[in-house]
């Protein structure tokens, strides 16, 4: 009988620090969040990063803003015979325990009017919403694209 409370005392005791764990883990991880170099007058920006759901329930993000930017959106190249265009998604699911990678010609933020020119250095901080109520804020890095990839037609 004392081994068996033991045991259960084991178990218990393991599964309490597990969920400590988990819940330390973050929800929602984004990395790689970088901006694609534009000139200097450019009112437009695009704007990349991956998108990581560590939970088991879909989260969606809901919201991007930053002081720098009249607005942010996020959008889908898609090609279709031959001729690119953009959808614009007021949200995004993040499916449970997986990843969504923004890239060029394909999803991506599209940074509207910033509010001083944009260069490598700038690291513009975007706040992001997600549909459980977590908020992250990041630095953007502004990089050159890699001029090998022009998939993305505006
Ligand atoms: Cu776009």
């Amino acid at each position: 009988m004392k081994k068996v409370s033991f045991i259960l005392f084991i178990l218990f005791f393991f599964s309490y620090i597990n969920n400590i764990s988990a819940e330390d883990h973050s929800k929602i991880e984004i990395t790689n969040l970088w901006i694609s170099e534009a000139p200097k007058n450019a009112s437009v920006l695009v704007a990349y990063a991956t998108f990581k759901n560590n939970s088991t329930l879909p989260i969606s993000l809901n919201n991007i803003s930053s002081l720098l930017f009249s607005s942010i959106e996020i959008h889908k190249t898609i090609i279709k015979d031959d001729i690119a265009s953009m959808e614009r998604f007021s949200t995004l699911e993040i499916p449970p325990k997986s990843s969504v990678e923004f890239l060029p010609g394909d999803y991506h933020l599209m940074l509207f009017n910033p509010k001083k020119p944009m260069i490598i250095g700038s690291a513009p901080e975007l706040l992001f919403t997600f549909s459980d109520g977590s908020k992250i804020y990041l630095e953007a890095k502004i990089k050159k694209r890699d001029i090998n990839n022009k998939s993305h037609h505006h």
